[in-house]
């Protein structure tokens, strides 16, 4: 293939992006067989929990009254609160103009009730299609949860595999909650008790083994808190130690570690009220260092922690960095992120994924950080080029391919 020309780099990053077969490693989404579980269309896109904060912040309604409301009618305060008394800029907001303007409704209207009509006159499978060839992705990875009510029934009598959709096994309530978690095991026919006994451990490993095998799960994830400290003597350090991490050094899986949300600093916005706060790097390195033959993935969700992560990244190949996660998923600290990780771990890492809770949000998610990797990752060739580097194409292909879902795949397949 031909040298890319130095004045088009931008368009040719562009170009490569475009032809990338994106997965978009962690999300809230749902495969079709999951019914109801799947979110999409523009009042699921309104009454997303970032925009539910952001209304209560513009809006004297009690919370109470808000939580009355219809689902419908929640998303018309909303959109009357954010879109039009206020300009949509957030970056939530600006999503949905986004989504709308992609699929080509006329947002210069600003006509909620068209906007309905277009999305009551979609079938939801055609839709899916739809919106993933908008997003350009694909495939994407759910956040599969074994105590979801819903759920649950599904992966055991009634799942059917669609190709778009990948399995990522969540076990929060394991890792943080055993005082309770542990007599859901009970009831689902693991011998389990509080303590952790050795007997406990066994079975505890059994279901992590069963599960990750029932829903095919590409890696084991969990949300720790940003007290979350390795080593310790907490139920969570010793069932991570002695239960969790032999069974994916075993399978093979990844552990990704989501570190620094504070759950429900404000119970009353619901979804809507998790926080968030600095998390230790150390407790990553432990983990790393002590558990060489694991891989782990990680993201944080302070902006604090970093370039401490893109270091403790250059220190462990069993490391994959990945994600600007939630509250760092902004177009000013995307920006950020993305070039002291390109600075510092080359295109070894993973720059994006969307957390989308609703389909239609892949579009926006995807064409704002799209075009923000994309900046940077061209403005790092021109540097390149200042200093008479020659990019090929295949070259910028290849880096592309991987940043957007290779990365990912080969540290699937790393053994250690
Ligand atoms: O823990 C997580 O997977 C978080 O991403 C979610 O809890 C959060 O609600 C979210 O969707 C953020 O984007
Ligand atoms: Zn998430």
């Amino acid at each position: 293939m031909a040298t890319v020309d130095a004045r088009d780099l931008r368009g040719a990053v562009d170009r490569a992006m475009a032809r990338a077969k994106i997965t978009d490693i962690h999300t809230h989404l749902y495969a079709p067989c999951f019914g109801g579980l799947l979110s999409w269309g523009i009042d699921e896109l309104l009454t997303y929990h970032y925009l539910i904060a952001e209304f209560f912040r513009q809006s004297d309604l009690p919370y109470d009254d808000f939580w009355k409301l219809t689902k419908p009618q929640q998303a018309n305060a909303i959109w009357k609160t954010l879109f039009i008394d206020n300009s949509p800029v957030s970056e939530a907001c600006r999503g949905v103009v986004t989504v709308l303007h992609a699929l080509g409704l006329d947002v210069g209207r600003r006509d909620l009730a068209s906007y309905r009509k277009f999305f009551a006159s979609q079938t939801r499978d055609a839709y899916i299609g739809l919106v993933f060839e908008k997003a350009g992705i694909r495939d994407c990875v759910m956040t599969n949860d074994p105590f979801d009510d819903v759920e649950r029934p599904v992966w055991l009598n009634g799942y059917q595999a669609d190709d778009r959709f990948k399995a990522a096994l969540r076990i929060d309530p394991v890792l943080l909650g055993w005082s309770k978690s542990w007599k859901r095991l009970h009831d689902w026919g693991y011998k389990t008790e509080h303590r952790l006994t050795p007997k406990t451990l066994r079975e505890m490993q059994r279901f992590f083994r069963e599960w990750a095998t029932r829903t095919k799960a590409l890696y084991v994830g969990v949300s720790l808190p940003p007290t979350f400290t390795m080593p310790g003597s907490d139920p969570t350090a010793q069932i991570l130690e002695r239960a969790l991490l032999p069974v994916c050094e075993e399978l093979n899986l990844p552990l990704a570690l989501m570190i620094g949300v504070k759950r429900q600093v404000n119970p009353q916005l619901r979804m809507a009220g998790d926080g968030m706060g600095r998390g230790s790097v150390e407790a990553v390195e432990h983990l790393c260092a002590a558990f060489p033959k694991n891989k782990f993935m990680a993201t944080l969700l302070s902006r604090e922690n970093q370039h401490q992560l893109c270091v403790a990244a250059r220190k462990f190949r069993n490391l994959l960095v990945f994600g600007c996660w939630w509250f760092v998923n902004n177009p000013s600290i995307i920006e950020e992120m993305t070039r002291e990780r390109l600075e510092l771990l080359g295109t070894s890492m993973i720059p994006q994924h969307s957390d989308a809770r609703v389909i239609d949000q892949v579009i926006y998610k995807w064409s704002h950080s799209k075009r923000i990797i994309g900046d940077v990752l061209a403005s790092k060739y021109a540097d390149l080029a200042a200093s008479g580097w020659a990019l090929d194409e295949a070259e910028l292909q290849r880096d592309v391919d991987r940043l957007l879902g290779g990365n990912f795949w080969s540290f699937l397949e790393k053994k250690l």
